[in-house]
């Protein structure tokens, strides 16, 4: 599972992959942060569909084209807003994660990129964030095999930092 989990650090809108995965809020209507890059980027089609589908609730995720981008589809999911760690917050981060993996199985996509979900505007903690984000991914990959390539972008350096932490922990390199 290793060698099809790769990070990238930049901007997920110029990736060449089958899809890639937005940290929405529930209006779908999109907001700041990777959102904002990624409607900038598709273009204004994208509001357009995402205004047929009536939102999304928090954990859940939803497919729409990719129009301009060069990723053919788009996942919007809506990760949860940080309180205190004691409404549900990981939980509803791990539902989001699997909300988006389920699609990908479902859809047969052979590639895909994730930004850090609930990490920026959200203020989801990045070590808690980045743990689940690597646990959910690698289990994926474990069972979805037309899985070819996961990409995590991390798009700072302390988010880069963390994620490479959590993957030396969950999934160290064999000796
Ligand atoms: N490519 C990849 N990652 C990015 C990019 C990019 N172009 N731009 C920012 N990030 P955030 P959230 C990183 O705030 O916490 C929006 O307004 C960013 O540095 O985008 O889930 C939505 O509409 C951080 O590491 O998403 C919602 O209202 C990560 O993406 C709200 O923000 C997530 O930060 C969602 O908040």
């Amino acid at each position: 599972m290793r060698e099809r989990l790769e990070l990238f650090k930049g901007d997920i809108t110029t990736l060449d992959v089958s899809v890639i995965v937005n940290a929405a809020n529930s209006s779908l209507l999109g907001g700041g942060g990777v959102d904002g890059a990624i409607h900038r980027a598709a273009g204004p089609e994208l509001v357009w569909e995402c205004r047929k589908l009536n939102g999304c609730p928090t954990g859940s995720a939803k497919l729409t084209g990719g129009h301009n981008l060069k990723a053919a589809h788009v996942i919007h999911t809506v990760g949860p807003i940080w309180r205190d760690g004691n409404h549900g917050e990981p939980d509803l981060l791990t539902k989001a994660y699997r909300s988006c993996f389920a699609l990908i199985r479902q859809m047969g996509f052979g590639s895909a990129a994730f930004p850090s979900i609930s990490t920026g505007a959200y203020r989801f903690p990045l070590e808690q964030a980045s743990r689940i984000a690597i646990q959910e991914g690698l289990a994926a990959l474990e069972e979805n095999l037309v899985l070819r390539k996961l990409i995590f972008v991390c798009y700072d350096a302390a988010t880069l930092e963390a994620y490479q932490a959590r993957i030396e922990q969950l999934a160290p390199v064999p000796a």
